[in-house]
């Protein structure tokens, strides 16, 4: 190997790594674009049902829920969405800004570098110079310059950061209590409505109380520009102004295992009146239900069926199907009966009664006696 090969590997790989660079920031947005919607038209989901079976009844579904389902406000894109909350500008700028010096620099360094590899290679007849040692301008100016930069960049990054995090006073209504858990999010209202979408107001400020039941979390909505970690036994806040009405994305974005990537929401932006249509009359809804729907209820939006199923397939616990009423044989070797009491004790200290080969990993999920009921009806249903 002779000994210009590393000084032409390391130029090669500036040129290579440079028309990487380009051709991906080109190609990326198009390949965006490119991506097919993510859920199938209701004609193609409709089609897979047995024709003619009459499966469960369709549920009638609220106004609020109607407008869940509407397409997202922004979607597809490359970038991250344009903002849709009063803080975002702050570090939308910075963002411009850090992403322009990183590409000035990177331009201005790795040409000065093939620049110099090119004029200072090695060619017969040709002799290396001394290097001079000090050079009192050039080091001082490439000390203040960087300096001022990176202290701009601070000033500029402390005053979005605080005002991200100074949370104005709110009204009740708009204080929402967030819960993360293996792998979907609860959102708790003031009057005690649950819901796995976030529903929020328009041009108000909005606070989340955000604790997990699991492991970390982390909790983001782009168009707003929050993100913040979700952790068991503590509590941590974000707050925001939405601007702009309309559905929106909501991500975990620290990875928590096996479904974490399916962990993700939505936040339906609604003006003012809405907003307050939905609390009360998702609160009728809610305390209007009973027995077996309110067990359906908290099997969908409590995260029971992740773990759990009503076609007689094993996920990671047993089944629902036509278990009411069977013998459950546990690991110690005794025989009990799937009953109203093994269904509430199997809820409230879900190790104490194990079965062989299940692992022990069924949480304790907190539900109130009226919600436990409702389970045990449910679960009797599933026959
Ligand atoms: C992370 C997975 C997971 C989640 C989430 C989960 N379970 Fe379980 N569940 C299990 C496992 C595993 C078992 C078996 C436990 C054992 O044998 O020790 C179990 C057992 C049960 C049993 C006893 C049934 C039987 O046949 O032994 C009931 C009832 C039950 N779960 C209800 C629920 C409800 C209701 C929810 C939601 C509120 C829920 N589970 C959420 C994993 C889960
Ligand atoms: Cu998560």
């Amino acid at each position: 190997m002779s000994r210009r090969a590393p000084i032409r590997a390391l130029a090669h790989l500036a040129v290579v790594g440079l028309c990487a660079m380009l051709l991906a920031g080109v190609l990326a947005p198009s390949i965006a674009a490119a991506q097919p919607a993510a859920t199938p038209p209701p004609a193609a989901a409709a089609a897979t049902a047995p024709a003619g079976a009459p499966a469960t009844p369709p549920v009638e579904k609220a106004w609020w829920e109607t407008k869940a389902d509407e397409p997202y406000v922004y979607d597809g894109t490359y970038w991250l969405p344009p903002a849709a909350s009063t803080t975002a500008q702050g570090p939308d700028d910075l963002f411009i800004w850090v992403l322009g010096l990183s590409a000035f620099f990177f331009f201005v360094i790795t040409g000065a570098v093939i620049y110099f590899v090119i004029k200072y290679r090695h060619r017969p007849g040709h002799k290396a110079e001394p290097s001079p040692e000090h050079h009192d301008v050039l080091e001082i100016t490439w000390t203040i310059i960087p300096t001022i930069i990176v202290v701009i960049l601070f000033v500029y990054g402390w005053r979005s950061y605080i005002s991200m995090t100074s949370i104005p006073e709110t009204r009740a209504e708009n204080q929402i209590a967030v819960t993360g858990q293996k792998w979907n999010w609860t959102f708790r209202y003031y009057n005690g409505v649950e819901d796995n979408v976030l529903h929020v107001p328009q041009d108000q400020p909005v606070k989340l109380t955000m604790t997990s039941t699991d492991v970390l979390h982390s909790f983001f909505i782009p168009v707003f520009r929050i993100k913040q970690d979700v952790v068991p036994r503590r509590y941590s806040y974000v707050w925001f102004w939405p601007t702009k009405t309309g559905v929106f994305r909501v991500y975990c974005t620290e990875y928590c295992g096996k479904d974490h990537s399916l962990m993700k929401t939505k936040v339906v932006v609604h003006t003012s009146g809405d907003y307050e249509r939905y609390l009360s009359e998702a609160f009728t809804k809610q305390n209007a239900m009973s027995g077996a729907a309110l067990g359906e209820a908290v099997y969908k939006k409590k995260g029971c069926e992740g773990c759990h199923t009503l076609d007689g397939s094993v996920r990671l616990g047993p089944t629902f199907k036509g278990q009411f009423g069977t013998q459950v044989k546990l690991a110690d070797g005794s025989t009990v009966p799937m009953d109203e009491t093994y269904i509430r004790t199997s809820l409230q200290s879900p190790q104490g009664q194990s079965r062989p080969g299940f692992p022990p990993s069924m949480p304790v999920i907190p539900l109130s006696d009226k919600e436990i009921e409702g389970v045990i009806e449910f679960i009797k249903a599933q026959k």
